[in-house]
This record gives C-alpha cells, structure tokens and sequence, in this order.
C-alpha cells in the first residue's frame, strides 16, 4: 500500500480526559497535515482497542490518511486498518506480514543498522528510529544517536522516520540525514493549537528533507 510518512502522529487515548477529547485534536492535527496516524493503547483487551480503533479509523478514513495499528495484528485486522507497527519485544516483522498480506503496512522499529537490514528483508514497509531526544511519553525506550539514524536510513530502501522528543524548535539537528519524516506524539498531542503545531512541523520536515534533496 502507497502511504506518505511525512508527518506520523503516534497516540494512545490515556492523554485525554474522554475519548471525543482525544479525537478533537487528532481532528485538529489532521487538518494540519498529518499523513500518517498510530493508535498506541497499551494495558487494555482486545475488545476496548477495537473499539477505540473503530472510531478513530472513522476519523482518518475521512481525511483518507491511513491508521497503523501498534502491536496487535489482530486489531488491525478486525477494524480494517492499513496496517501494524511492531517493536523488538512484539510478532517479529515476518511474522506480522505473513498474517497481513502484501498489501498492507507493516513498520517496525530499529535501533541499530543490523536491526534495519533485519525488518527490512523480514518484509517491513519503514522503520521508526528513536528516541532521537529524551521524551516525556511513557514508552519503553532508550536513545538512538544521529549518527545512527543516518546510517540505517542509508542502509535501507525503506523510508526511516525519527521519533522521540521532537518539536519544531529541535528539529534542526535532522539536518543532512535523509529522513523520510518524523513521527510524534506530544508536539501535537500537547500543543494548544495542534492543527497549527502539526502544520509547522510538515512544513519543518519538508524543508528538511529538500536540503537533503528528497522531494515530493
Ligand atoms: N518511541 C520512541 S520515543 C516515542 C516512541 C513511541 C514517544 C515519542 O513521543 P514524543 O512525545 O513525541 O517524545
Ligand atoms: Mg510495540
């Protein structure tokens, strides 16, 4: 499946005090110009995250952007989504693209060149890199360096995107590495006008990514 990974947003519904709170600004980021979007739930059944997948995929299909399910192959399945993300500790890239076909997106994230190669030739579609800065976003990880994300995105054919503390004012050491986006979740998630905030951060990405002679 075609998709422009340009601006990923990556978000779990815990942030909000209700779940129309946490559509609102997905909404809002989406009017912005978010390409892509990734339902994160962690620590609820099978049952709860469909249906929260059910209703944010009426979202994004309305804006046609596609939704990346995180983990659960079997959620992206029952709610039709285009696709799963998948970490070290989840099925392994392989696996994940057996049960979902040729046609949909598996991503997965790679902290080292080897790790890249590896989710590359199992069948991945991009991988997620990071966390690039430190991040207040409660999720299991560790630092990856520049230099190291530069490295796998020239050791791939497949679109790479940083991730991990990113904002619009922070973005500049991305300078010269050929990413193919950036993917977050407080720049937007927290921002008091994430329609705006989501804007200025493609348009950051765009810039970023023509100094670096990517286009389109
Ligand atoms: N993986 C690495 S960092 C991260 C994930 C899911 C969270 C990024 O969140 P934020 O708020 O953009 O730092
Ligand atoms: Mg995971």
């Amino acid at each position: 499946m075609k998709f422009d990974i340009t601006l990923y947003l990556v978000k779990d519904s815990t942030c909000c005090p209700t779940q129309e709170a946490f559509l609102g600004i997905v909404e809002e980021g989406l009017k912005g110009g978010i390409t892509l979007v990734q339902l994160r739930e962690k620590n609820i059944g099978g049952r709860e995250y469909l249906e929260k997948a059910l209703r944010i995929k009426e979202l994004t299909d309305r804006y046609q952007v596609p939704l990346i399910i995180d983990d659960r192959v079997d959620v992206a399945l029952a709610c039709g989504a285009a696709g799963v993300h998948v970490g070290a500790e989840d099925l392994p890239v392989r696996e994940a693209r057996k049960l979902l076909g040729p046609d949909r997106i598996v991503g997965a994230t790679a902290k080292t060149v080897e790790a890249a190669r590896k989710a590359y030739e199992d069948g991945a579609d991009y991988l997620g890199v990071g966390a690039i800065y430190p991040t207040t976003t409660k999720v299991k990880t560790v630092l990856t360096s520049v230099s190291t994300l530069d490295a796998i995105c020239r050791s791939v054919p497949i679109p790479a995107i940083a991730i991990g503390g990113l904002n619009r004012d922070n973005m500049d050491i991305l300078q010269g590495t050929p990413i193919a986006g950036i993917s977050v979740v407080s720049a937007i998630m927290k921002s008091s006008d994430p329609c705006s905030a989501a804007a200025a951060l493609k348009e950051k990405v765009l810039a970023l990514r023509k100094e670096c002679g990517i286009h389109g």
